[in-house]
């Protein structure tokens, strides 16, 4: 009989060679998920699992007022980095990975132009994530994610109240976009209407430029709203203004999320972002930022936003936003490691709420009842 070919032999293709786990492998291998950690959207299974911190990705840019494209920020910021397994902060001396349990809980089920609908699934995605106890870390997508997510996280939280600390070019408080209550210039606005943020403990970082108009800062005012203008960081330095920034959040509130638009970045270092403002911060100072804003207080959430990749150059924008998440993560780790709670156990009742029950569930539910036209209609209606 015919002996069968061994071309593996031949080509010494058979000898023995070390294999990687998936979270080992340099991170364009296989799946893009963050940091290549596993991709676990099942909230019951983030619970069951104990999960620290969940990445939620929010791929929506239907709120944009100028140059789009953030809808392709979560996979960007997903892919931009490029060291992988038990990676070492030099920043904090720790290994977050080997201290945190960190998953990547997916994306919310958006599909293009429906602005209702879009809102909706991410409260629903972030509010499970949330209610399963882990802190959940949302990349957008435009600065309209932050009024569905901080308002899910600000739900689960009741009775306690949460603080926001924004780090943004521009307010966001306008009233409406061209008739849109839910555009990106007005999310700000929409969370303290509703009552989910008090205007007092809603604290802006970084504003500059020429927006908002004095009527907008009018009713920025008569809420109690904080703002620390990019001149103040000029005059003061960033560590003062955060401190100060942390005490107005907390002035009342037990928790801070943390709502980053890239755009707080200077444009010559973070290009790929919708509405560029020249003047802004450096990464190295935003990072700071960050790490002594987790280290301080407790973290109820945190969003980065307003990546958008076509407009950006060898990816330093989702550099710098995947590193935002990983020293906010890194923060997260000293603190645990030094015996503090991270995780948030909401009261009874919350978790079972409505949103329960993953996204297979929702996709049923959701767009059978509201046609797309009324949705639409309604979008578009002013206050
Ligand atoms: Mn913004």
């Amino acid at each position: 009989m015919e002996r069968l070919p061994d071309f593996g032999a031949q080509h010494g293709w058979d000898r023995d060679y070390p294999t990687y786990s998936d979270f080992d492998l340099p991170t364009y291998v296989g799946l893009p998920t963050f940091m290549n950690l596993p991709w676990l959207p099942d909230p019951a299974e983030l619970r069951r699992r104990g999960v620290d911190i969940a990445i939620v990705g929010a791929p929506f840019d239907d709120g944009v007022s100028h140059r789009p494209g953030a809808r392709f920020g979560p996979r960007a910021i997903r892919e931009a980095q490029y060291t992988s397994g038990s990676i070492h902060s030099l920043q904090l001396r720790n290994e977050p990975f080997e201290i945190v349990s960190v998953v990547d809980a997916g994306d919310a089920n958006i599909v293009p132009a429906w602005l209702e609908r879009g809102h909706a699934m991410i409260y629903r995605k972030v509010r499970e994530v949330a209610a399963s106890g882990a802190i959940p870390i949302v990349f957008g997508g435009d600065h309209s994610v932050t009024w569905p997510a901080a308002t899910a996280v600000a739900e689960v939280r009741h009775p306690a109240s949460i603080g926001i600390v924004h780090f943004d070019a521009h307010a966001d408080t306008a009233p409406e976009d061209w008739g849109v209550l839910g555009g990106h210039g007005t999310p700000m606005r929409r969370l303290i209407e509703s009552g989910a943020v008090a205007g007092r403990n809603f604290v802006q970082v970084g504003l500059r430029g020429y927006w908002p108009p004095v009527d907008v800062f009018a009713w920025m005012e008569a809420q109690g709203m904080r703002v620390h203008f990019m001149t103040e960081i000029e005059e003061r330095g960033l560590d003062a203004v955060v401190d100060t920034a942390i005490a107005e959040a907390l002035d009342g509130p037990e928790a801070i999320y943390i709502s980053v638009d890239i755009d707080v970045l200077d444009p010559g270092v973070a290009p790929g972002t919708g509405t560029p403002e020249p003047g802004g911060l450096l990464p190295r100072e935003l990072l700071r930022a960050i790490r002594r804003i987790v280290a301080a207080v407790e973290v109820a959430g945190l969003d980065i936003v307003e990546v958008s990749p076509p407009y950006d150059q060898a990816e330093v924008t989702a550099m710098a936003a995947n590193r935002i998440a990983l020293e906010a993560i890194s923060a997260l780790a000293a603190k645990k490691a030094a015996g503090r709670r991270i995780r948030f156990e909401p009261a009874p009742g919350v978790a079972g709420k409505r949103t329960e029950g993953g996204v297979a569930g929702l996709a049923v539910e959701a767009p059978a009842a509201a046609p797309r036209e009324a949705a639409a209609a309604r979008d578009r209606r002013p206050e």
